[in-house]
């Protein structure tokens, strides 16, 4: 019954106890209609493959259906879900732009659907939208990104600090927005860094609306504890650190990481993690760092499994962001 994570080389065909998952790369095949796969278009790199699959399965059947453009699927207490949004149908209102309206809109849908299901908890959310880093309506397309998630927490009744899902928030080169979530029964326990001020307690330097997200959540379905490590980059404090030293910015990253996996050892209920079990994807803005990139991480994440791909961060200086996640089974308690 436990919730199951694995990477594939081709687009597979799809069977009965997926739920969904991701495809990643710079050309993607199509994916089936109606299933939930997050298409990430963007160049892996180092990788000997084209695309990859990422897909979270479990053995038991899973219930699917389509809410509001949310593609979803449940097995027992566990949903995963897609949405896809094309900012032009969100014409802004005014002081509202696009983006702003069609997060909004988005994360509205996400928590009517959670509503409906009698799942109460956002447990991770993967963010990606075109041109994160371009000012249009006098703003940052992710500091308007999120006014529009931050308002529909709030509408929902859900706090925008504390108990908030672990998230990513990356910049492609083109595409919808495009967000992707798990969601469950059982609560989330969020962990924050100690390295670092809360995102969702950012000063407005960064933006009229914090971003809603906790550094990392450990989530418990049955007989498992499963550990998101949100995007992480190059912060101390609330400030970009290392801004034109693309190695300098992955050793900070990685000791943000290793401060958040302490942190987040002292709550967990399964055996430690370590560094070198988790999976990580590691978002490189430019594709040139990549060896760099991969030199500095490599004594860092030992063995672990790491996917590269090009991609823009949330905050212009940042050259590099590194999410992770790892599974440990949990014995009946
Ligand atoms: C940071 O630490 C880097 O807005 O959901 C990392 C993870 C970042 C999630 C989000 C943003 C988000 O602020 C950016």
């Amino acid at each position: 019954m436990t919730l199951q994570f694995h990477s594939s080389a081709a687009a597979r065909r799809h069977t009965g106890s997926e739920l969904g998952g991701a495809l990643l790369g710079a050309q993607l095949p199509e994916s089936p209609p109606g299933w939930p796969v997050q298409a990430i278009c963007a160049p892996l790199l180092g990788a000997d493959m084209a695309a990859v699959q990422e897909t979270w399965h479990r053995a038991s059947p899973a219930l699917h259906g389509t809410s509001e453009g949310i593609a979803w699927r449940r097995s027992g207490d566990t949903l995963f879900g897609v949405i896809n949004l094309d900012e032009s149908e969100f014409a802004g209102t005014a002081g509202r732009s696009p983006l702003q309206a069609a997060s909004e809109a988005a994360y509205d849908r996400i928590f009517r659907l959670l509503d409906a299901q009698r799942l109460p908890y956002l447990w991770r959310v993967w963010n990606y939208m075109a041109d994160i880093n371009a000012e249009t309506h006098g703003l940052e397309r992710y500091r308007q990104f999120n006014i529009g998630r931050q308002d529909a927490f709030l509408a929902h009744r859900r706090g925008a600090t504390g108990n908030v899902p672990a998230a990513c928030a990356i910049g492609l080169a083109g595409g919808p927005l495009s967000i992707a979530f798990l969601a469950g029964q059982a609560a989330p326990v969020p962990f924050e860094n100690p390295r670092q001020v809360s995102a969702y307690h950012y000063p407005a330097e960064y933006g009229p609306r914090a971003p809603t997200f906790s550094r990392a959540a450990l989530v418990h379905p049955p007989g498992q504890e499963i550990l998101f490590i949100s995007g992480t980059a190059s912060i101390v404090g609330h400030r970009t650190v290392h801004p034109d030293d693309v190695a300098g910015q992955c050793r900070e990253t990685m000791a943000n990481i290793a401060a958040l996996v302490d942190a987040v050892n002292r709550g967990a209920r399964s055996q430690p993690f370590t560094l070198d079990e988790l999976v990580y994807r590691v978002y490189v803005r430019h594709a040139a760092d990549f060896p760099r990139i991969r030199d500095t991480l490599a004594p860092r994440v030992g063995a672990a499994e790491v996917r590269y791909l090009q991609s823009d961060i949330c905050r212009a200086e940042l050259l590099v962001e590194i999410e992770a996640m790892a599974s440990h089974p949990l014995g009946q308690d």
